[in-house]
């Protein structure tokens, strides 16, 4: 790979976009590796990936601009379509995907932290979807999933403005769930993705699926998504043996990791 990373610590994966010199500018080959890496996940092994970037000023400056400066506009579908491929592949990947932002994260670089399941960032990390300032859209499901995520209006006023804001603010608007010196953000998503992994692999993979799924649709379909995944959960080893743990009162006992079943 000639811009992607990908590390194992534990039963944690960290992905790195790793292109420093563009600010990790997304362009197609890192789309084209990122996708090859979620392809590559063992899910049998990891229960939590990280995602961040290299260095120490950005997490992802947005698409690659000098690359989109020449598209078409069959191109530029096709580009869109890409990016939109992978981001989705993200957002409904089975397993809980944590953006640790380390900087700049403007236009795709928004975007693709929006399509993973928690925002964490660093003191110096700055979010915009700067878009229309270059005569585009939003391009990687920033309209629809910034509005989702901080509300219409607040969406609206960032995207029509293509004002840049500081990490205090993303946090004040809920884009981000906590904010770390940088030299703290690591270790805090790496504590963060060890908490997750300890917990049973399939309750925590059903969760994410009746969120995502869930949000999806009126609020009876809902709830019948969370029975079924709910339902899904019993009679896995998992289940059995974190009741029987809190049920066994003895007082010597040690909880086991939980195995994927
Ligand atoms: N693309 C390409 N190169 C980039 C880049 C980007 N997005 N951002 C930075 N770079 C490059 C710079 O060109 C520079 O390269 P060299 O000159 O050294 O070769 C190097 O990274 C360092 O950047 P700067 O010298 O500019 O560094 P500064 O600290 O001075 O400024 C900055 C940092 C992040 C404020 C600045 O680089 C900047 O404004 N970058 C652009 C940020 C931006 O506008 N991002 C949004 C991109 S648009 C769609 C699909 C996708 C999209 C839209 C539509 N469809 C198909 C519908 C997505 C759009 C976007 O993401």
């Amino acid at each position: 790979m000639e811009f992607i990373t990908y590390e194992v610590e534990g039963q944690v994966g960290i992905i790195t976009i790793n292109r420093p010199k563009a600010l990790n500018a997304l362009n197609s080959t890192v789309l084209e590796e990122l996708d090859a890496t979620l392809d590559a996940v063992d899910q049998n092994e990891i229960r939590c990936l990280i995602l961040t970037g290299a260095g120490d000023k950005s997490f992802v400056a947005g698409a690659d601009i000098a690359e989109m400066s020449t598209l078409t506009k069959a191109e530029g579908e096709a580009f869109g379509k890409k990016g939109n491929d992978v981001f989705r592949k993200l957002e409904t990947f089975p397993l809980p995907v944590i953006a640790a932002i380390n900087g700049f994260a403007l236009g795709g670089g928004c975007e693709i932290s929006m399509s993973c399941d928690i925002r964490i960032c660093s003191e110096t990390a700055v979010f915009g979807q700067p878009e229309v300032g270059l005569g585009i859209t939003p391009g990687f499901g920033g309209t629809q999933r910034l509005a989702r995520l901080v509300g219409a209006g607040m969406a609206k006023q960032l995207i029509y403005t293509a004002r840049n804001i500081k990490a205090e603010e993303a946090l004040r608007i809920g884009l981000v769930n906590a904010i770390y010196p940088l030299d703290e953000l690591m270790p805090q998503a790496k504590k963060m993705a060890a908490g997750i992994a300890k917990n049973a692999p399939i309750a925590v993979r059903n969760c994410k699926k009746a969120i995502n799924d869930g949000l999806e649709v009126d609020m009876d379909k809902a709830i019948v998504i969370e029975e079924k995944l709910f339902g899904d959960c019993f009679e896995t080893e998992d289940q059995k043996y974190g009741m029987e743990f809190f049920l066994d009162k003895s007082k010597d006992k040690v909880k086991e990791p939980f195995k994927n079943c």
